[in-house]
């Protein structure tokens, strides 16, 4: 049986899409209203495909409590946040999980961390835990670490169909954690060791981060000289060895915003053009704000009331609002002193700001300067109702004369 400790993001579609592959799985989580939802039959999360899965998974047998299982088999998938102040990842929930684990395991129990840590993480902070509890590691516990590579919006595919990687000290162990994950996975997985696994995860998120941030600067370039960036990416893409991103209001997420940090924490006289990169990155929703003001001021409008944000979410078509740039925005105009900006997004039902709205045409009546910091499928299906509005478009999705962009 194995026992996923954390049902959350990553956690629950793992566990549901071992369940529902014929493996005997219980989802520990300790926010008993989570998993009291979870027994009451629902999902926690929007997510394409989850609540199938769910059903398929519950028919098959899964169970969810907040109790560590006495069992052979542990996955742990709790969130790892960094450090603000050194950068550093903050593994404290994945301690005090496999602190938890090890009060129940037996002798011979495998425990696989599957949340993101950077390179070391395991060796300095869950090794220790596991040897303080006097196992020995390899010989009473085996020790593995299995990365997760979906992405939010399309788990569930990616789930079933990306490569994987599994760090293990014991080739033999990792072979059997990859047959586990061979029971749903139909792409390839490699076995290294736990270093090597961590290193990759987090260097795969440092890539598109820097990716990311290249385009922004680009954004940032030609905003300056007034050259259309948009143009000149689809132009330079032409080239067959260059591939540049989009540029945008920031990046969100609880990853790509977050991993590539850890490198700037563990190594920060080296890692160079991470960190210049991530303040890029970060600096995008204030480049927007500076957006909103220079636009206003053109336009002769002094009303922030009536300047309007579409989009909470970290990114397109999903619920999620990890450190989102929309939210980014908001607390900068708050330290401005600054305040008035509406909001609305039609993911997001709770009321997490204020002067936000639950209905697109209601929203759209309030404001005449529309800002789109998400490119939801709902605002391309109603691009219409944004004529005669002024329009900065953060992601070039309208087509509307005289919109304007980053
Ligand atoms: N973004 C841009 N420009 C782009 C692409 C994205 O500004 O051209 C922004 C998005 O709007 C968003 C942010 O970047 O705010 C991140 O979005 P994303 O869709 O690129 O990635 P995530 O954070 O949802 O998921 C990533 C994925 N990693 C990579 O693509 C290398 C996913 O595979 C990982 O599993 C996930 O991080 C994770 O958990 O680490």
């Amino acid at each position: 049986m194995i026992n996923v400790i954390g049902l959350g993001y990553i956690g629950l579609p793992t566990a549901l899409m071992m369940a529902s592959h014929g493996v005997e799985v219980i989802g520990t989580d300790y926010n008993r209203e989570l998993v009291a939802t979870l027994n009451a039959g629902k999902t926690t999360f929007k997510e394409k495909g989850l609540d199938e899965l769910f059903t398929e998974a519950v028919k098959a047998g899964i169970k969810f409590t907040d109790e560590y299982q006495v069992t052979d088999t542990y996955i742990v998938s709790v969130p790892t946040p960094y450090d603000k102040f050194s950068k550093k990842v903050d593994a404290c929930y994945v301690v005090a999980a496999v602190k938890d684990v090890m009060k129940v395991c037996p002798k011979g129990a495998t425990v696989v961390i599957e949340s993101t840590v950077s390179p070391g993480t395991i060796e300095k902070f869950v090794r220790p835990v596991i040897e303080a509890n006097g196992f020995k590691i390899g010989e009473d516990i085996n020790l593995v670490h299995a990365p997760e590579r979906i992405i939010p919006g399309n788990m569930v595919y990616e789930l079933l169909h990306n490569n994987r990687t599994i760090g293990a000290d014991d080739k033999e162990i990792g072979e059997k954690v990859k047959n586990l994950y061979a029971s749903f996975c139909q792409g390839e997985i490699i076995v290294t060791d736990i270093k090597t696994a961590e290193m990759t995860k987090v260097v795969e998120n440092t890539f598109r981060a820097v990716n990311i941030a290249f385009a922004n600067e680009l954004a940032k370039i030609c905003r300056h000289d007034n050259m259309d960036v948009y143009e000149i990416i689809k132009i330079c893409n032409m080239h067959p060895r260059v591939n540049i991103l989009q540029p945008g209001p920031g990046v969100g997420g609880h990853c790509i915003s977050v991993d590539p940090w850890f490198l700037v924490g563990d190594y920060p006289s080296l890692a160079k053009v991470i960190d210049e990169s991530m303040k890029t990155n970060d600096g995008m929703p204030d480049f927007v704000l500076n957006r909103i003001y220079e636009i206003m001021k053109e336009k002769g409008m002094t009303d922030i009331t009536r300047v309007g944000l579409y989009g909470l979410t970290y990114k397109e078509n999903v619920d999620d609002m990890r450190e989102s740039p929309t939210l980014q925005l908001l607390e900068s105009q708050e330290r401005h002193l600054a305040n008035g900006l509406k909001v609305y997004d039609p993911f997001i039902e709770k009321e997490v700001v204020s002067n936000q709205y639950h209905d697109l045409d209601k929203f759209l009546n309030d404001v005449d300067f529309v800002v789109i910091m998400v490119k939801h499928n709902e605002i391309k299906e109603n691009m219409g109702k944004l004529v005669g509005k002024v329009i900065l478009d953060c992601h070039n999705i309208c087509k509307i004369p005289g919109v304007y962009h980053i």
